[in-house]
């Protein structure tokens, strides 16, 4: 019985821990000028989001990494799609274990937060959002939570927080990094110190 309580214990999906992988964007390379996309650990980037290095020019910078404990990197939508104009994002799986009965009895909160910051006064929205699922798959999403959109922070970041009730059948979410449309070439929408917690209420 006890043998059996601790590996069911280690295979369950803990409460109140950060269950986003590379949160902060420190594992892996930045991309060399801000521009050019990189492969990021742990995420799914598509079109030209990609990592930049705080105080690349024209980005934030390193005075205000230091303000919001931001290390050496942070994400950004990065280049927009040439031929469609859309910008970047960048999504991870996070399979919820040995939660079922919690969830289905709607006793699990679920928090997304983040720091976001757009270059200037531009209209480049930036959203984290996590799409609730009943399998690994992007048709199996059933709800959804989105922080509200930030923009024109003129490169200082801002704290955003959302949470919700999980809905009953979720298994899995699809946790993602979004530009919502840009000003310019450049889909400025940055994030930094990423999390989604769940917690039982
Ligand atoms: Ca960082
Ligand atoms: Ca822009």
């Amino acid at each position: 019985m006890i043998a059996g309580g601790t590996a069911s214990a280690a295979t369950r999906t803990p409460w109140n821990r950060n269950l986003v992988k590379n949160p902060g964007a420190e594992a892996g390379y930045a991309s060399p000028d801000g521009y050019a996309t990189v492969s990021i650990p742990k995420w799914s980037p598509y079109y030209g989001f990609t990592v930049v290095r705080y105080g690349e020019l024209d980005f934030p910078t390193v005075a205000e990494s230091q303000r919001i404990g931001g290390g050496s990197q942070f994400f950004a939508a990065g280049v927009a799609d040439p031929d469609t104009g859309d910008c970047g994002f960048s999504q991870q799986w996070i399979q919820i274990k040995g939660r079922n009965a919690a969830i289905d009895a709607g006793r699990v909160r679920i928090t997304v937060s983040g720091y976001v910051a757009s270059y200037g006064v531009q209209v480049d929205p930036a959203i984290i959002s996590a799409v609730m699922a009943t399998a690994k798959d992007p048709m199996a999403g059933f709800a959804a939570l989105e922080t509200d959109p930030v923009w024109g922070t003129n490169s200082i970041f801002r704290k955003v927080q959302k949470s919700m009730i999980l809905p009953a059948g979720t298994r899995w979410i699809k946790f993602g990094l979004t530009g919502y449309g840009h000003e310019g070439g450049y889909c400025d929408a940055y994030f930094d110190k990423i999390s989604l917690k769940l917690r039982l209420v």
